[in-house]
């Protein structure tokens, strides 16, 4: 007798006697997830969170950090449908590039679920559902924040830097249209220069080095695609003896711990709100998916804009 038919019939045998087995637990969910790399401090509580959410709800999480390497996440997604995982997540490191792999995926019949950033794809039914922020509208509050401050100081011309993200990322193309979109036409503000620091402080401060030997003290304003970058050229500032936070006014995005560390010392003047914290939905759609529910195409998180003036207020309640 097999060892299921000799369960069954010990199961059957205790419920005639009026005692019941706890119900056999369901074989956990499965999730092959992609992660971009660990690049940054958003990027960092991204995985945490989607790591510690995977714990709370009993989900078997295969991990792959592809070190921002568009090739180790298509390695990464092949892995997982080799191994026949329920789901499969990923953060895509760039929008282009992904129609053959998920087009193997979607052949293995495994859904996918974006987290954080976008794919360009002809077939949307290639991937489920995309669960992040909306880029451009960040980078229009980034753009919003600039005009309300360039009209305190009327007549005067701001001269912009800007720092961007990884070249051909949604997150770095859809902050550069959403702040363009607001600062066109407005006769105050001038972008100088414009060039890609690849999300990490490293490259920020180099990037930032290379802009205040070539400009100096004509640039009035910074605005970077995310905080890292402004952490990293904020050093740069200094070294070149400027005050960051007033001789080069400071916008950026994610609102990391360290973006309000450096409100608190006067040196960055307003961050806005990139939310990482995505493990619970993930986990949550996940489970939906797989039951067979309806998921939205798209599902945005809530997010908000934190000048400088409230930082210490706010700080100790941050959650990553
Ligand atoms: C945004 C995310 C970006 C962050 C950066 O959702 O993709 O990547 O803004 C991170 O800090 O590197």
């Amino acid at each position: 007798m097999t060892v299921q038919r000799r369960t069954f019939v010990a199961a059957a045998a205790l419920a005639m006697a009026g005692i019941t087995l706890p119900a056999f637990a369901a074989k956990p969910l499965v999730i092959g997830f992609s992660q971009v790399g660990a690049e940054s401090e958003w990027r960092t509580a991204n995985t945490v969170s989607i790591k510690d959410a995977a714990k709370k709800a009993g989900v078997t999480l295969k991990f792959a950090d592809a070190q921002q390497r568009q090739e180790n996440q298509v390695k990464a997604i092949r892995s997982f449908i080799a191994q026949k995982v329920d789901v499969i997540a990923f953060s895509p490191v760039v929008e282009s590039g992904w129609d053959t792999v998920l087009r193997e995926a979607k052949a293995a019949k495994i859904p996918v679920i974006l987290t954080d950033r976008d794919v360009n794809v002809a077939d949307k039914s290639l991937y489920v559902t995309l669960i992040g922020s909306d880029f451009v509208e960040e980078g229009r509050r980034a753009g919003r924040w600039l005009v309300d401050y360039a009209k305190k100081q009327p007549g005067k011309t701001l001269n912009i830097v800007e720092l961007q993200g990884t070249v051909g990322s949604a997150p770095a193309i859809d902050r550069k249209a959403g702040f363009e979109e607001v600062i066109k036409g407005n006769p105050q503000l001038k972008m100088l220069r414009t060039q890609t620091a690849e999300f990490t402080r490293a490259k920020g401060k180099e990037v930032m080095e290379a802009f205040l030997k070539a400009h100096g003290k004509n640039i009035n304003v910074l605005y970077a695609h995310n905080d890292d970058m402004a952490i990293g050229a904020i050093q740069a500032i200094e070294e070149a003896g400027l005050k960051p936070g007033k001789d080069i006014v400071i916008v950026s995005v994610d609102g990391v711990r360290g973006a309000f560390e450096a409100m608190m010392q006067g040196k960055l003047n307003v961050t806005v709100e990139c939310n990482p914290l995505l493990g619970p939905l993930l986990m949550q759609t996940a489970k939906d998916v797989v039951a067979g529910k309806p998921v939205q195409k798209r599902l945005v998180v809530e997010e908000r804009v934190f000048p400088a003036e409230v930082a210490a207020k706010e700080f100790p309640n941050r959650k990553y």
